[in-house]
């Protein structure tokens, strides 16, 4: 739930009023350190409602400043007279929401970012909606979007088979991620293809454009023209596949974690672009847990920034990342119809799809977005407190 309800039974200072102590109604306390309480006043000289910001500044904050006194108020708020002279009242919700304990600490991490993954293999059962209720309907996008964040795939259906229905997704989460291939782009058999998506040939498994130093967090395809034979795509859980590798190749892990790789994508699109950047294909957070899988083969540079004599190992741990991710126990395949709508976590997934017969006509056509994670962890949160509040 996102309010918790929270009744106070006592407050009291501890540790020379350093510390105000809040004993609640069901016998449990909570600790608050003085100086983030008075950093953290509510008053409207320190903070702006209609911004939901802090205006106190950190030049006028006195990290020793400690609790004069405190008290209760007649509704039960939480009353402070600080050793600076100001005095501020806190809410028992807004202090229970914001208790320090490692549990409650967790419990409102897990809410804010939902990041406990549903790891899954080749036994995945591809989550499906349809294109309508999740334009419609608050409750369908709520779901769509938690299943992204969790599973990390969803398949949309039922959209036409014309371009411009990405639009309306983008739409329905904020906006979309303009990229050097434009707003939305088409992925098709094209002449002088400045990409190898837009070929034929197969496209081994590969995350979209670690060539940003930001890569894309979601990926979205539409199938407008599929073909009768070939293209089918194929989707593996990037992280789930990162850590059997930890497990099974603990140094394959550990160079894939460290080296970073040079990233090249040179070309003319929606505007010419000479791009460069540098990623660890697989990239962990400062507790080692993966948090994005950077890795497109094409777009690898032929420019290698590391001494020699470590060029071959790194070689044979990627290897033995892609061989694993190739494992049939790992990777999920099906075959986009048009009208479908395949949305993936950009940063977690790797897809890729089969080669297909070229034709004189287009047999084959897809249009693909991109959007950012911030923005639709954004739409999340808005749509989860409609949804469940
Ligand atoms: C991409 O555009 O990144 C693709 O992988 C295209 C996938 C497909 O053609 O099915």
């Amino acid at each position: 739930a996102l309010t918790m309800s929270a009744a106070i039974q006592k407050v009291e200072t501890l540790e020379e009023n350093q510390f105000v102590c809040v004993h609640w109604e069901d016998g449990s306390e909570s600790l608050y350190p003085s100086v983030w309480l008075r950093d953290n006043c509510q008053c409207p000289a320190c903070f702006l409602h209609s911004a939901k910001a802090r205006k106190l500044l950190l030049e006028d904050l006195d990290v020793n400043v400690t609790a004069k006194d405190v008290g209760l108020t007649e509704n039960k708020k939480v009353s402070i007279v600080w050793s600076d002279d100001h005095s501020s009242e806190f809410e028992a919700a807004w202090l229970k929401r914001r208790c320090f304990s490692e549990c409650a600490r967790t419990k409102v991490q897990e809410e804010l970012f939902l990041s406990e993954y549903q790891y899954w293999g080749s036994d995945l059962q591809l989550p499906t909606m349809t294109f309508e209720e999740v334009l419609h309907s608050d409750e369908h996008a709520y779901k769509w979007l938690v299943t992204l964040k969790k599973v990390g795939i969803v398949l949309l259906t039922g959209a036409a088979s014309r371009q411009g229905e990405l639009l309306k997704l983008g739409q329905r989460i904020g906006f979309l991620r303009l990229t050097f291939y434009g707003p939305t782009w088409q992925v098709q058999d094209k002449v002088d293809a400045n990409n190898v998506a837009y070929t034929t040939e197969k496209l081994s498994f590969h995350t979209d454009y670690p060539v940003l130093q930001f890569p894309p967090g979601i990926q979205l395809l539409h199938c407008i023209k599929q073909t009768p034979t070939g293209g089918e795509s194929e989707v593996v859980d990037g992280f789930y596949v990162a850590n059997k590798l930890k497990q099974q190749n603990p140094q394959a892990f550990q160079i894939l974690t460290s080296t970073y790789v040079d990233f090249t994508d040179i070309g003319v699109d929606y505007c010419d672009f000479f791009m460069q950047s540098k990623q660890r294909i697989i990239e962990v957070d400062e507790k080692g847990q993966v948090v994005r899988i950077n890795l497109n083969n094409a777009t690898r540079d032929t420019i290698f920034d590391i001494p020699a004599e470590k060029v071959k190992s790194f070689y044979a741990a990627l290897k033995d990342y892609v061989d694993l991710l190739n494992s049939p126990d790992n990777k999920y395949s099906y075959k986009l119809k048009p009208g479908d709508v395949v949305v993936f976590d950009n940063w977690r997934l790797l897809h890729g799809r089969q080669s297909y017969q070229a034709g004189t006509e287009v047999s084959r056509h897809l249009e693909g977005a991109y959007a950012d994670w911030d923005v639709v962890m954004s739409r999340l949160r808005i749509l989860q407190k409609k949804v469940l509040s």
